[in-house]
């Protein structure tokens, strides 16, 4: 695999229950509309089959659109749907044993709230890390509390791999997490729980883009 580029991306993901009624994959296609480049797909609540399902469906959808599909948690479903990745916590499988199983080319992004888990999985070999939580969230049920800014500055200056902020960031405090040098954001219910996906896609990423381009943080 070409060495992953999220450099002034929105790394947008699913929550259908913090989707306002919509399914996964109108959730999805709204995204893909306001121009994502990349899907987590993340459905904590569901049985195997169903998430399988959606899977097949969505794997289908974000390669006619070019855009990157990650699986969370459920390495064999990202097997057997060839996702793009898989996106594993602390409580997954190990990184290692993971590789083995997805073979080198296939993204393997991993979710850490302090600098020895960044160590531990850039040594381990993963593609990506998440950061977070840097602000306090409800919508993962079973992380530590915010890490803060401070997870983040050192992010910024000691991972030399992707890594993508993520946790209770919202329109109105990004410019606070781009100006710290995040170049790579996760936002999950500001964008499923948008009136319009699409148009919520479209203001985020451009804010990141023009962050990027300005070399401005902020
Ligand atoms: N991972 P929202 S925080 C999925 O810190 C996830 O690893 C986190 O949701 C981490 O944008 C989080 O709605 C939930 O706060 C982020």
């Amino acid at each position: 695999m070409a060495k992953l580029n999220l450099d002034g991306q929105l790394y947008c993901l699913t929550s259908e229950e913090h989707s306002n009624g919509r399914t996964v994959i109108e959730t999805a296609e709204a995204m893909l509309a306001g121009g994502a480049r990349i899907l987590q797909y993340r459905e904590k609540n569901k049985h195997k089959r169903a998430k399988h399902e959606e899977c097949l469906l969505l794997r289908r959808l974000m390669k006619k659109r070019g855009c990157l599909f990650i699986v969370n948690d459920d390495l064999d479903i990202a097997l057997a749907v060839k996702a793009d990745g898989v996106h594993l916590g602390q409580d997954d499988m190990p990184l290692e044993a993971a590789r083995e199983l997805t073979g080198p080319k296939m993204i393997i992004g991993i979710s850490t709230h302090n600098p020895a888990q960044a160590r531990a999985a850039v040594q381990g070999g993963a593609d990506y890390i998440g950061v977070g939580p840097i602000y306090a969230t409800k919508t993962k049920k079973d992380v530590c509390p915010a890490v803060g800014l401070e997870y983040l500055d050192y992010a910024v200056r000691n991972v030399n791999i992707p890594f993508v902020a993520i946790g209770g960031i919202k329109l109105r405090n990004l410019s606070e997490v781009l100006a710290r040098g995040a170049r790579c954001v996760a936002m999950v219910t500001e964008i499923t729980g948008a009136p319009d996906i699409a148009a919520a896609v479209r203001a985020a990423s451009g804010r990141l883009r023009f962050s990027r381009r300005s070399g401005r943080r902020g």
